[in-house]
């Protein structure tokens, strides 16, 4: 017998590929329902070869579902996951609604998996954002062996981390270049995106950095390691999918560059591209689609003790969001609920 799932937010960018990466996995489920919000009701979504009809969210009884994968932001997530998990469905929300709630495990597989085991407090699992579960899963085997003691990261973040209106501003901006009589000014973005960089995501903070910086240190240090000090410069590029980091780490000991290409060579979710010649590295273009997190430029960094420098590049609504949350829900099915 396997599990009743339901995924909300299933007309969205991340609710669609957590369909995908279910039928793809082929996740032991007896019944997938797709909710969306009363405005998408009854669109019709892919899952594998069958095609889904969304149910509306409100109203919808949770009763007798085991799991159910949220993509349906803060707001919403305040309203109907307290709903489902009364109903006795263990939610995994993509939301940072309740990242950084000290009862509700946050986890990414690779790293945490055990922390799953602590879901039934809230019957609520977090799933972390995008560019933290990529940051992990590179960090985790290099932590093990050598000890981080401080990361300094600056991202190249995609435009679809900001939703399918964020795709939207990027493919018309680029357009309107090329259509001097258009003019497509910034609405989800506060500044032009085409052909641009905009070092700016999500509010600011009382110290001037963002909210999005201060995911990343907060989640690198729920998930990982809460002795690991992280400082983030979180950027948006005009990328449609794929987050992008250029990352320095600091060990207690020293790490040699060829011996951590060879830990990252073994390390689950990782796949290492990384010659030294034009080309040898990927880019977020050739990481869509993936399961993986790539990691590219490994070299030593000279200019401090124990330094190490990485590019790392993952499909953001993949292991950034929808396939995580998918490999949490095989982790409880595994750990926990076995069922399937
Ligand atoms: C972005 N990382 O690229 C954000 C999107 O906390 O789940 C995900 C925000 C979050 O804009």
């Amino acid at each position: 017998m396997g599990y009743k799932v339901v995924v909300a937010g299933a007309t969205g960018n991340v609710g669609r590929e957590m369909l995908n990466i279910l039928a793809e996995r082929e996740f032991p489920a007896d019944e997938v329902v797709a909710l969306a919000s009363r405005r998408s009701l009854g669109t019709e979504v892919s899952f594998g070869d069958k095609t889904l009809k969304t149910k509306d969210i409100e109203g919808f009884d949770f009763t007798g579902y085991d799991i159910a994968l949220f993509a349906i932001g803060s707001d919403a997530t305040k309203v109907y996951a307290p709903i489902a998990a009364k109903a006795g469905c263990v939610v995994i929300d993509n939301s940072s609604l309740y990242r950084y709630d000290p009862d509700v495990p946050l986890v990414v597989p690779e790293v945490n998996a055990a922390a799953v085991d602590g879901y039934a407090k809230k019957n609520i699992i977090a799933n972390p954002n995008c560019s933290t579960a990529q940051l992990v899963v590179a960090l985790k085997p290099l932590h093990d062996r050598a000890k981080i003691k401080r990361v300094v990261v600056a991202t190249y973040q995609s435009v679809s981390g900001a939703g399918k209106e964020g795709m939207d501003e990027l493919w018309e901006q680029t357009k309107a270049v090329y259509n001097p009589t258009s003019d497509v000014p910034p609405k989800k973005f506060p500044k032009e995106i085409a052909f641009n960089v905009i070092p700016h995501i999500d509010v600011f903070l009382d110290d001037g950095s963002t909210k999005e910086e201060w995911k990343m240190v907060a989640e690198t240090k729920k998930i990982l390691d809460k002795s690991i000090k992280l400082t983030a410069t979180c950027v948006r590029v005009p990328v449609f999918v794929g987050h992008s980091e250029a990352v320095n780490i600091e060990f207690e000991e020293f790490l040699d560059e060829d011996e951590a290409r060879d830990i990252l060579r073994e390390a689950p979710g990782v796949m290492v591209i990384d010659k030294r010649e034009p080309g040898g590295y990927v880019t977020p273009k050739e990481c869509v689609g993936d399961y993986a997190t790539f990691i590219s430029r490994i070299r030593q960094d000279s200019t401090v003790e124990n330094g190490l420098n990485l590019w790392c590049v993952s499909d953001n609504l993949r292991k950034g969001a929808a396939l995580n949350a998918v490999q949490i829900a095989e982790t409880l099915g595994k750990r926990c609920l076995k069922k399937g």
